[in-house]
């Protein structure tokens, strides 16, 4: 990982940032994030172009999203009057740019590849465990959520100030359009899933505080969890009624095939909470969810509370991860029975729970 890590308050953004432009002349930034972003990608992706562009008005500030952007966090990205074209590629080709990739541990996992590849300088700032330490320079720090990283780097004086008195910072709650006060706040409420996560010693806290002095509406943005319909709800039921429990019913995970979610309509934004709410369950510490994105690639979506087990080294040796609680794996196999097979029987090193292979996986998978 990078250096950066040792010193977490040795990263000065506005610096950083000055330097990277001048030093190689460049006019346009471009700030990217990761595939299927959640609210903390969009969140840390806005906050920051919005930054930018209030603090920086000599430079072009073009932020770039994937429109697979989760619904609630769509709705204001939707609402953004500074960037309306947020989920359109820039035009990058012919332009000489900086890329700011936020949230994405991996240069494979970064919507607009070839926009990093051709930039001529880049910049990262991320809060996974696993971050790959790519990019000139990159600040990985592992909080709960990247817009808290974004949150804690940047001058917040400084952009006070460039609101200028005539002028003031508007954002949701004043003139109904997310400034960069909003989207950070959003990157925090999302990745945290409204505080409900935080690290000891009250730094998030801190962050959200200091937001809302700085005039974030919360009201609006905690709306934005809540997006779900009855239709919604129905689908959550079909497949939580598929899940299966192993460990005494500690582990609890679902299957879907790529034939079980076309026949139902099951949807990656309907797949992808599932894990989550089943961790949430009193007498359950550890749910993933597994699912058949393309024929024969597996889709994992692990979560525990961090402590009973650590999904980010659960999954290494299997070719993912992310953080302590939340983990990611993707896999190509055309054996998925034995691949669950594989990451249960880690799950029971890891716990020192024995028993015979067969315990581990008690039912077939069809
Ligand atoms: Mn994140």
């Amino acid at each position: 990982m990078a250096d950066e890590h040792k010193n977490e308050n040795s990263f000065d953004f506005c610096a950083e940032f000055e330097d990277m432009m001048h030093s190689r002349r460049l006019e346009s930034v471009i700030i990217l994030a990761h595939r299927n972003p959640d609210g903390d990608a969009a969140g840390s992706a806005l906050g920051l172009a919005h930054y930018i562009r209030d603090v920086y008005p000599q430079f072009q500030v073009y932020p770039y999203l994937s429109e697979a952007l989760d619904k609630g966090p769509k709705r204001v990205a939707r609402a953004d009057k500074a960037f309306p074209q947020v989920f359109a590629c820039p035009p990058w080709q012919g332009l000489r740019y900086a890329a700011i990739v936020c949230d994405t541990a991996t240069k494979e996992r970064i919507v607009g590849a070839e926009i990093y590849q051709n930039a001529q300088a880049t910049l990262v700032i991320d809060h996974h465990l696993m971050n790959e330490a790519y990019g000139d320079r990159n600040y990985t720090v592992p909080r709960e959520s990247c817009a808290e990283n974004i949150f804690s780097i940047l001058d917040w004086e400084k952009w006070k100030r460039a609101q200028g008195d005539s002028d003031p910072a508007g954002g949701l709650g004043q003139e109904g359009h997310p400034n960069a006060v909003d989207y950070l706040y959003l990157g925090m409420l999302h990745d945290t899933n409204c505080f409900q996560r935080v690290g000891q010693g009250g730094a998030t806290f801190y962050a959200a505080s200091k937001l809302m002095e700085l005039g974030v509406d919360h009201k609006a943005l905690v709306k934005t969890m809540h997006v779900e319909t009855f239709e919604d709800l129905k689908k959550r039921h079909a497949i939580l009624g598929r899940a299966k429990r192993v460990f005494d019913g500690k582990v609890a995970y679902v299957f879907l095939t790529k034939e079980d979610c076309e026949n139902n309509h099951f949807e990656y934004e309907d797949i992808h909470p599932i894990s989550g709410f089943l961790r949430d369950c009193d007498d359950i510490e550890l749910a993933f969810t597994m699912f058949e994105e393309e024929p024969d690639l597996w889709r994992c979506s692990f979560r525990s509370d961090g402590e009973w087990i650590n999904t980010n080294e659960l999954l290494n040796p299997f070719g993912g991860g992310g953080h302590k609680g939340a983990s990611g794996l993707r896999k190509k196999s055309k054996e998925p029975g034995k691949l669950i097979d594989e990451i249960l029987k880690r799950v029971a090193e890891m716990k020192c729970i024995d028993g015979p292979d067969s315990m581990f996986r008690k039912e077939s998978l069809t």
